[in-house]
């Protein structure tokens, strides 16, 4: 099973600032830990990261044909971004939403979701694990759907 795992805007900046919320763990740890879980899963997983809004829609639009989920962190695009849900549902992959924080918990504009809706689950305030365990709901929906 191959999966594309997307991070948005400004995850490249992991352990730089805001440990408290984040973490103090890199990007590059982030994207080293996701790819041994995937390891550990058996899942073939290409990790990219993009700023850019239009980029990321790309990226999901180039995943059609290609992989065969998503596993998506759309950052503060998740609560605004109708491109990167139209792009989801375009493409009709299944994906799951992920996040570091638990948005629920946290400001009035980061309690919403744009993006869920172009999703099949999400998974949000476990830090590095939602990764794994974003993973790990998709693999069981392929599984179970393939
Ligand atoms: O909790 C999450 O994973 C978020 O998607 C992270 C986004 C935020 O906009 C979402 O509401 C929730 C932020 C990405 C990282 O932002 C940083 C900010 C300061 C220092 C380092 C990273």
């Amino acid at each position: 099973m191959k999966v594309l795992v997307i991070n948005g805007p400004n995850l490249n900046m992991l352990g730089v600032r805001e440990p408290k919320i984040y973490g103090s763990r890199t990007y590059a740890d982030l994207e080293a830990k996701i790819l041994e879980d995937a390891r550990n899963l058996h899942l073939q997983v290409k990790v990219k990261q993009s700023n850019f809004e239009g980029e990321i829609v790309t990226m999901i639009q180039k995943a059609y044909g290609k992989y065969d989920g998503i596993v998506i962190n759309p950052a503060a695009y998740t609560h605004t971004s109708i491109a990167v849900l139209d792009a989801l549902k375009a493409v009709g992959l299944p994906a799951v939403e992920v996040h570091l924080s638990d948005i629920e918990q946290r400001e009035d504009f980061r309690k919403h979701s744009v993006t869920v809706a172009g999703c099949i689950a999400q998974v949000a305030g476990l830090g590095f694990e939602s990764y794994r365990e974003g993973l790990k709901k998709l693999k069981e929906y392929l599984e179970m759907t393939m």
